[in-house]
């Protein structure tokens, strides 16, 4: 049987079209070896070093101090509420908690020129350039505000795996910036992070359903690897957490596979997340789902910022 015939749902693979990383399948199939390298960049091109590439490369991810400085912060705190009080109440780019609370915003970088500007900051936009060897654009970019009492977290998950299943992102060539807006404690949700895992695509059982973002975004039941293999994973690789003040940046790979907990404490958690993809790696068709997400989850340009 071939994978397409496999597949469990969705929109056949158009002919001609390889699928190097199927997932949403009907059965269970073997973890793929990743097939692109984590750094497309050098040394030379900067602002990171060989040390910074190398652990990169290695463990998926990197934290980086300072990448927003503190006068920004406030700034940037008061312009969420903004973006957050002028959007409509059914504006589908605000995803909300069951209990109403806001969850995640997306496309603030369309919706507040100070979020644009952080996306071309010398501590922003360069490094992604670095990490993907050349010109990037913004594929996607939310707000994620976890607030504290009723803050909900984020399931075990691999980024890629729904951008290729859901968006048609065809390579692994992008990066996630995620910046602290509060104070990440271990207690506050923060995020874990299985380091190594970014080497290996988990194929996912389960065919997506129409629409499945109207409640992946809340809670992903679809295209989330099954516990045996997150037990394996975690075995082989352990958990590390990213911690950190407000201003410090974690750098991640578009496979790994990441996490958080609910937050029960009194301390709200957000942060500005932006995921960079390489012009060179442009959504295609969705590889497993009926029809590609709205742009605002999604965006087709490929334009690359300057
Ligand atoms: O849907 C997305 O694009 C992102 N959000 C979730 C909850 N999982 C996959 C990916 O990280
Ligand atoms: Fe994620």
């Amino acid at each position: 049987m071939s994978l397409q015939q496999e597949a469990g749902g969705g929109s056949p693979v158009a002919p001609g079209v390889e699928d190097r990383y199927p997932t949403r399948l009907e059965h269970a199939i073997e973890p793929i070896p990743r097939h692109e390298p984590t750094v497309w960049g050098t040394e030379a091109d900067g602002p990171l070093s060989q040390t910074h590439l190398d652990g990169f490369s290695e463990y998926g991810y990197l934290v980086a101090p300072d990448t927003v400085s503190g006068d920004w912060l406030p700034l940037l705190r008061h312009e969420i509420d903004r973006v957050a009080a002028d959007l409509g109440a059914d504006d589908p780019r605000v995803i909300r908690e069951p209990g109403g609370t806001i969850r995640s915003i997306f496309e603030p970088h369309l919706l507040s020129d100070l979020v644009a500007q952080v996306v071309r900051l010398d501590t922003v936009l360069p490094v992604a350039r670095q990490l993907l060897g050349g010109d990037v654009y913004i594929h996607q970019a939310r707000i994620n505000l976890m607030p504290g009492f009723t803050g909900t977290g984020f399931y075990w998950h691999s980024d890629f795996e729904t951008w290729h299943a859901e968006d048609g992102m065809p390579a692994i060539r992008a990066v996630s910036c995620s910046i602290a807006l509060t104070h990440n404690y271990p207690y506050n949700g923060s995020l874990m992070v299985i380091p190594g895992s970014h080497q290996t695509f988990y194929p996912c059982v389960g065919a997506t359903p129409d629409d499945n973002h109207d409640t992946s975004l809340v809670a992903q039941s679809v295209g989330v690897p099954d516990q045996t293999t997150l037990t394996k994973a975690v075995d082989r690789h352990d958990i590390h957490q990213f911690t950190g003040p407000p201003g410090t940046a974690l750098w991640f790979d578009a496979n790994l596979l990441h996490g958080s907990g609910s937050n029960i404490t009194p301390l709200p958690r957000s942060n500005v997340f932006l995921v960079f993809n390489s012009v060179d790696n442009a959504l295609t068709d969705p590889f497993a789902a009926p029809r590609p997400r709205p742009e605002y989850l999604a965006a087709r340009g490929a334009q690359a910022v300057t």
